[in-house]
């Protein structure tokens, strides 16, 4: 994974921060959108569509890092928005202050309206085929929009008012988390002009790839750290929250993510793909068993 990551995430980088760069925007605008993309972050979703284009031996050529790019930009506009003041008020993000703190609020809502538009517009850019642009874009649309990323956040601002029973939780998290990782495991598949069946198991994939994400992340946000975990944990840490171990307690997190590790694993071996690079997506729930 970490040679695949190193092989990859230079060029996807390079071209993502030219791209940016090379747009005739105002140059406030241009610099918060560069700044949020810029500053990091794992690069998770990106990484998938490589990984999935690398497996069908798909060469990673510049229609895939835009489409990889594009949904980054996506992402980060998501993550902009969440981190404002009327939303989750947050003063860092990636480690560095967030959008808002250094721009402004009103630059900051500008910064994401830019970065949402500018993930359909680098697709269209691209020197793909029209059905594969069309197939991206309207994918790329449901899983942002009002019936998938948007509604679970919604969702998860209203939860926050009352307890949500787990599979209201289920709810908010297949779409405010795993809309987007289910697209990244579609993008990946169209690029790679997949079959039919191959890419309802890549979204079927996507979705208990999606549940294992957010689920380990209400872990961590428990545990701290990942090398933390296992450490005793105060019970008022984790209950009266719409997490997974909030509604569970972290033993029963901890069941729930092996479940959908192993559900997107035996998916993986349908796909012929459990010991491709795909697997190794799987690693990245590291210290899952270590409590
Ligand atoms: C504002 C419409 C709108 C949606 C925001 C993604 C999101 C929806 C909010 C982020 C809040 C959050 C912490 C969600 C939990 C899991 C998650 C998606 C974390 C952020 O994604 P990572 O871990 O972040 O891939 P990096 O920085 O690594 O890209």
């Amino acid at each position: 994974m970490q040679d695949f990551q190193n092989n990859m995430l230079p060029k996807f980088e390079q071209n993502t921060a030219a791209f940016l760069n090379n747009l005739s925007a105002e140059k406030t605008l241009k610099d918060a959108m560069a700044y949020s993309v810029e500053i990091g972050g794992k690069r998770i979703r990106p990484l998938i569509i490589m990984a999935i284009c690398s497996f069908y031996n798909r060469p990673i050529d510049n229609d895939v890092l835009a489409v990889a790019g594009s949904l980054e930009l996506l992402h980060t506009y998501s993550l902009i928005h969440d981190d404002l003041p009327e939303m989750d008020n947050d003063d860092l993000r990636r480690g560095k202050a967030t959008n808002h703190k250094v721009f402004g609020q009103a630059e900051a809502v500008l910064a994401g309206d830019g970065l949402l538009t500018l993930a359909f517009d680098w697709i269209t850019r691209t020197g793909l085929n029209s059905k594969s642009k069309i197939d991206l874009i309207a994918v790329l649309a449901e899983a942002a929009g009002p019936e998938g990323m948007v509604s679970g956040q919604v969702a998860d601002i209203e939860g926050e008012r009352k307890t949500l029973n787990l599979e209201q939780l289920k709810k908010v998290h297949e779409r405010k988390t795993g809309a987007l990782l289910k697209y990244a495991c579609q993008a990946g598949g169209i690029l790679s002009e997949a079959k039919d069946n191959e890419l309802d198991l890549l979204v079927n994939f996507g979705a208990s790839f999606g549940l294992a994400f957010q689920i380990y992340d209400d872990i961590l946000d428990v545990v701290s750290t990942t090398k933390e975990m296992g450490k005793a944990v105060h019970k008022d840490e984790i209950e009266n929250k719409n997490t997974y171990p909030g509604i569970l307690g972290l033993d029963g997190a901890y069941q729930s993510l092996e479940q959908s590790i192993e559900e997107a694993h035996k998916i993986l071996v349908k796909l012929n793909a459990d010991e491709s690079i795909l697997a190794d997506f799987l690693e990245y729930f590291k210290g899952k068993d270590s409590k």
